[in-house]
């Protein structure tokens, strides 16, 4: 990490792989100012040459993130430019968790508003609790979503809810959440227990397995289908004939390793 220590972060490192990284501002509802987000840069660019093999991504108390800091945005008063930069440095944490090849699983609980969404929607896998919720409450305030909102959440439930969450406010939790796709998982005891449960199931795959998974899929979705078809091919070229797959293919191939069968 190119820090050593974290004020707004807490991470806590699993000898599987993997790493425990909490919002630590509960007294704030782990609200995102500058030295967080700062935080989240750091950690997220440098989680896959650290060898980290999975994350959970969760928030202190009651709430998972309260979004944009808006008292620290209230008292700067800032400048058009000065915001740009902001939302700039937002985007390079959250290209890092979409893009940086690590798995990672939020942990969410409460409110997930605005640019907690935007934080979550960064994540590979959302786990909501029986508390979660999800609103852009940009439009009551007075201002715009400006960490990428208008990209990844119109990616997760299409751009006219989208629309509809940030011009009306639209709550939305449970079962009908999942339903629309903002989150994959709905438990009835804790998402932080389930999160981590996934976080050491991804641990166990190859890590050029997770890397394309985790990077190579975004990558290919912002391509033209042809151009995807080839680069598929390109990555799959790579990965279906590391060195470190044998070993699997093989026990698949001596029938010694476990066959898919359906639940229950
Ligand atoms: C905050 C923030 C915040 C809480 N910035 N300080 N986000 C929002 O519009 C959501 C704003 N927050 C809320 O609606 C509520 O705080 C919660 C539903 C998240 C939690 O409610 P509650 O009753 O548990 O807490 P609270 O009493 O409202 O807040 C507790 C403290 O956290 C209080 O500080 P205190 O010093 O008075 O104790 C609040 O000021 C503080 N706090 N949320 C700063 N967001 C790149 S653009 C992205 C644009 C957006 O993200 S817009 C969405 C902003």
């Amino acid at each position: 990490m190119a820090r050593d220590s974290f004020d707004n972060l807490l991470i806590e490192t699993r000898d599987s792989g993997v790493d425990i990284v909490t919002l630590n501002r509960a007294a704030k509802r782990n609200a995102l100012d500058v030295a967080t987000v700062d935080e989240l840069v750091d950690y997220f660019g440098t989680a896959h040459r650290r060898g980290v093999r999975a994350v959970v991504l969760a928030g202190s108390g009651d709430h998972f993130c309260a979004g944009l800091d808006l008292v620290e945005h209230w008292k700067a008063d800032r400048s058009p430019d000065e915001f740009m930069h902001v939302c700039l440095r937002w985007h390079e944490a959250f290209n890092k968790m979409e893009y940086g090849g690590v798995p990672v699983i939020a942990a969410l609980q409460g409110a997930v508003v605005g640019g907690g969404l935007e934080l979550a929607s960064a994540a590979q896998i959302r786990v909501m609790d029986q508390t979660t919720y999800f609103a852009l409450p940009e439009g009551q305030r007075g201002i715009f979503t400006g960490g990428g909102a208008t990209i990844r959440v119109s990616d997760l439930i299409g751009k006219s809810r989208m629309i509809d969450m940030v011009l009306t406010g639209r709550v939305y939790q449970g079962q009908e959440a999942v339903d629309l796709g903002l989150a994959q998982y709905l438990v009835e005891g804790s998402s932080f227990d389930r999160a981590l449960e996934l976080a050491e199931k991804t641990a166990a795959n190859l890590p050029l397995t997770n890397f394309a998974i985790c990077s190579a899929v975004s990558h290919l979705n912002n391509m033209s289908a042809l151009d995807a078809a080839y680069a598929e091919s390109v990555v799959a070229g790579m990965v279906n004939t590391q060195p470190a797959a044998r070993e699997r293919l093989e026990a698949f191939a001596n029938k010694s390793d476990a066959r898919i069968r359906p639940n229950g």
